[in-house]
């Protein structure tokens, strides 16, 4: 067992029961000419974080910790795709439709690939999903269960999109949440400083924050 220096309180670490969830770091969020990118969005804030995602992966890999990754994308026939999804607003590209890196969000695209430094290891979980939140429609839940985890580390985008989503649904089933702040990045600055506050306040209502050196300490 570990402490980490955590906010708002310090959290002790299991090392049997820890893991690592890397959420979307998709091209279709993080390079131009994908999702983000079409909904109007700056996407270089996005790729600023890939060196540190990294880093935090590389030290999960050489502790023998287990990392689990998302995607965010869709069946080719967008029959896992809501229409309330795709039709909101008036992005330049729409779910599904064929844009610079292949159709935009789909399940074998370009796009919805992992961009290429932080590409899952042989032998990783890769987890498909359709929404915001990695436990909806996937087994996600079961993958966790099979690992023997009860403690998450969370990097990934967007931090108040589906890494918050994603944070809410696992504390929501008993586990114990921790956000790397410097791994976690939003189109929205404000955006970000108000889900990482809103994360820890209330004596850690839904997690507990701390930065990627801290948590590397811990595991090493
Ligand atoms: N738009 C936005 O901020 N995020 C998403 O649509 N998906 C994820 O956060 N992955």
């Amino acid at each position: 067992m570990t402490r980490i220096a955590t906010e708002p309180f310090p959290l002790d670490v299991h090392h049997h029961a820890v893991g690592l969830v890397v959420i979307d770091m998709q091209r279709d969020f993080i390079e131009a000419g994908g999702f983000g990118a079409s909904l109007g969005n700056d996407v270089s804030l996005l790729q600023a974080i890939v060196p540190t995602v990294a880093r935090l992966i590389e030290g999960f890999r050489a502790a023998g910790l287990p990392v689990i990754h998302t995607r965010e994308c869709h069946a080719p026939d967008l029959g896992d795709c809501p229409p309330a999804k795709r039709l909101r607003g008036s992005p330049t590209l729409r779910i599904g439709d064929e844009g610079p890196m292949g159709r935009v969000l789909i399940a074998g695209e370009p796009g919805a690939e992992i961009v290429p430094e932080l590409a899952p290891a042989p032998g990783e979980t890769v987890i498909d999903k359709p929404g915001k939140g990695a436990f909806y429609a996937t087994p996600f839940g079961e993958t966790l269960e099979r690992l023997g985890l009860t403690q998450l580390v969370f990097a990934g985008v967007t931090t108040e999109v589906c890494v918050q989503t994603t944070m809410r649904e696992a504390n929501d089933r008993g586990y114990e949440c921790l956000l790397a702040t410097d791994a976690t990045e939003s189109y929205f600055p404000a955006f970000k400083a108000a889900a990482i506050e809103m994360i820890r306040a209330q004596g850690a209502i839904v997690g507990w924050t701390a930065t990627t050196d801290d948590i590397l300490k811990a595991l090493s």
